[in-house]
C-alpha cells in the first residue's frame, strides 16, 4: 500500500466497525469463506455514512490468485491470446478458450455431479446466470461448478457445449485487506472489480450506495482508518 492513515484527517467515529463485521452480521445469500462463494454483504457501512463523501477502504489487489471453485489443484489453462486483464472470473468460448471476464456478466454454465456415471459428470446449464449465481446453482442442485483439468476433457466440454460460451469453475482472488484480515466478504458494484486500463489495485468505496470499484491507487479519495474499535474518518 502506498497510501498511510493519518490521523490529521480525523474525525472519530465511537465504537464502529467496518470491514470486519458485516452490518447487521448477517449474510444475503449464500455463506462462504471466499471470493466467489456467496452474494454481497453490506459490509461496514456504519463509519462510512459518516463521511459523507467517497472512501479508499483498506482492500488493494495482491498477486494473481487463481483457484477452482472446488478446491481441484490447478493442472492445465487454456488462455485466449487477448486475455491479459487479471480479472475475476474464466469462462470457454466456443474454441475452447479461456476468456476472464468480471463475474456479472451473464453467460451459460457447466456443472459437475460426483457419480460413477461418465454421462451423467457435465451437466450444461444453458439460462445466463453471473458467475456467483451459476457457482451457487451447481453447488445446490450437483456436487460444484466444473473444473478442467486437461486438453481432452477441455475439447470433451467445448464439444458438449455446442458453441455457447460457459462458465467453469476457475476465479481469481488477489485481494487482500491492508490489516492481514482475510478477504471473505464483499460488496463490489454491478461490473466491478474490473481492473480498467490495468491500472485498478484498490478499492473505493461509493457513496452513498456503499459499494466498491477498483480504482488506480493515485486517485484522491479520504480514508477510513481502524484503530483497535474506534474508527478515523
Ligand atoms: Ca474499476
Amino acid at each position: 500500500m502506498d497510501r498511510l492513515c493519518s490521523t490529521e484527517l480525523a474525525i472519530v467515529v465511537q465504537d464502529a466497525l467496518w470491514h470486519v463485521i458485516p452490518l447487521g452480521g448477517v449474510p444475503l445469500g449464500a455463506a462462504g469463506g471466499d471470493a466467489g462463494t456467496g452474494e454481497p454483504y453490506f459490509v461496514g457501512l456504519q463509519p462510512f455514512l459518516y463521511s459523507g463523501e467517497s472512501i479508499w477502504i483498506g482492500l488493494y489487489r495482491g498477486s494473481d490468485n487463481w483457484r477452482w471453485s472446488n478446491g481441484d489443484d490447478i493442472t492445465y489453462y487454456n488462455w485466449s491470446s487477448n486475455t491479459q486483464r487479471d480479472l475475476f472470473a474464466v469462462s470457454i468460448n466456443s474454441e475452447g478458450s479461456w476468456d476472464q471476464s468480471v463475474s456479472d456478466d451473464l453467460n451459460a454454465f457447466m456443472c459437475y455431479k460426483e457419480t460413477s456415471n461418465i454421462s451423467e459428470r457435465y451437466i450444461l446449464m444453458g439460462s445466463p446466470m453471473s458467475w456467483m449465481s451459476a457457482q451457487n446453482y451447481c453447488r445446490t442442485h450437483y456436487t460444484d461448478f466444473v473444473s478442467v483439468q486437461n486438453e481432452t476433457q477441455n475439447r470433451n466440454l467445448t464439444i458438449l457445449a455446442r458453441g455457447l460460451r460457459f462458465w467453469i469453475g476457475l476465479f481469481n482472488n488477489p485481494w487482500k485487506w491492508s490489516d492481514g484480515t482475510n478477504y471473505t466478504v464483499n460488496n463490489w458494484a454491478n461490473g466491478q472489480p474490473d481492473n480498467n486500463g490495468n491500472i485498478e489495485n484498490c478499492t473505493m468505496m461509493h457513496y452513498p450506495s456503499g459499494y466498491w470499484y477498483d480504482m488506480p491507487c493515485d486517485n484522491k479519495y479520504k480514508l477510513i482508518c481502524q484503530v483497535n474499535s474506534i474508527i478515523y474518518v
